[in-house]
């Protein structure tokens, strides 16, 4: 285990420290197995980011509580998604993970937010009323409150710049007209950044195998509709071959794949992956059917998603060292808020602020 240990001392080095640089903020749900839509839409880009920014890359814990999650469970999962996030690229010398729940920032700025956040604007998130359904009564007030948490994440740490995937780039705007409103409110202009969302790129947006309508998702009842990035050789292999597709063959044109929604989304997962452009895929798989183009995806994301299961496993075998890199990036994740938040508390005008 000696190579894969980490030091995390470096993140106390003063010239990473917080001089109103560019701030990349992200996280990712310990709500189940991470699938290839988490990695290309999020990790992979984590990734490229921490050689060009400091990034703070957040499991978000309190998030996931938003709908139930064992307590006997959820422990494990933030190892997991940690481990995922180490064995994608992601290095604790350069960037903070951390796990959402150690840092109490989240939480204060999160109430601060709710009073400053319209009602009108939080029923208008569709993500609400997707995961809802016809059951909104019956979901927690933290599920309904979910964007405005997401708000108080990015802006704890004046980050600027969010890589997320399609899905979330409601919540994002979101995010920039709580930050406007509380600069307008307090007459403080400019105290908040108004964060960009990263959402371009190859992956952004990666659907289910199984229905070409909705995203991959880790709460997706059918295992069937996604790649797990703890999936088997075998698993990920039947499970392209599973995948919907129609009758036809790989198009020539990237335009003759439209309508065509589950045609294109493997062609994207394998241009993806492979860090080609989808038009690539299409000059070489042209008039092949889906009996040789499945298998060679299959070959691809298992040649791709091997080594970082592998690397996972080895992380998941010593959860005290997981725990280790999430508590040291924790507290220089509180040091960066802290000055934050207390001048969040004098603007707002607390006494003993
Ligand atoms: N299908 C996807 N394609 C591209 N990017 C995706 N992301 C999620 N699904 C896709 C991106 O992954 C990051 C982490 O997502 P999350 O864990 O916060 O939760 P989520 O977006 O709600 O993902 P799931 O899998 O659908 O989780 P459940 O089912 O638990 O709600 C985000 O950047 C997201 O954009």
């Amino acid at each position: 285990m000696n190579d894969i240990k980490t030091d995390t001392s470096v993140l106390n080095t003063p010239e990473r420290s917080y001089k109103g640089q560019d701030r990349v903020f992200s996280g990712v749900q310990p709500s189940g197995t991470l699938h290839l839509g988490n990695y290309l839409g999020a990790l992979k880009k984590f990734v490229k980011m921490q050689d060009q920014m400091e990034c703070l890359f957040c499991i978000v814990d309190l998030h996931a509580i938003t709908v139930w999650q064992d307590p006997k469970l959820l422990r494990q999962q933030t190892h997991e998604i940690t481990a995922a996030y180490l064995a994608s690229g992601v290095d604790p010398k350069k960037a903070i993970v951390y796990n959402q729940s150690r840092v109490r920032a989240h939480t204060e700025l999160a109430w601060y937010f709710n009073c400053v956040a319209r009602l009108g604007w939080l029923n208008r998130m569709t993500q609400f009323k997707d995961k809802a359904g016809k059951n909104s009564e019956r979901m927690s007030v933290g599920l309904y409150d979910y964007p405005v948490l997401q708000a108080a994440d990015i802006l704890a740490f004046k980050a600027t710049h969010v890589p997320v995937g399609e899905d979330q780039r409601q919540h994002l705007e979101l995010s920039r007209d709580i930050a406007a409103k509380f600069n307008h409110d307090f007459d403080a202009p400019d105290f908040f950044p108004l964060p960009e969302a990263l959402v371009q790129g190859p992956g952004a947006k990666i659907l289910s195998l199984r229905d070409g309508s909705k995203k991959m998702s880790k709460s997706d009842p059918s295992d069937n509709s996604r790649i797990n990035l703890t999936d088997s050789a075998d698993d990920i292999a039947k499970k392209f071959k599973k995948a919907k597709t129609d009758a036809g063959v790989i198009p020539e044109t990237v335009k003759e794949m439209e309508g065509r929604l589950e045609v294109k989304n493997l062609v994207g997962i394998f241009a993806a992956l492979t860090e080609r452009t989808d038009q690539d895929i299409l000059t070489e798989y042209a008039g092949q059917g889906f009996g040789v183009f499945k298998p060679a995806l299959a070959d691809v994301a298992v040649e791709k998603l091997e080594p970082i299961t592998n690397l996972m496993r080895r992380y998941l075998a010593d959860p005290d060292e997981l725990d280790r890199i999430l508590a040291a990036a924790a507290d220089r994740a509180t040091e960066i808020a802290e000055p934050i938040l207390a001048d969040v508390r004098k603007t707002i005008g607390f006494s003993g602020a």
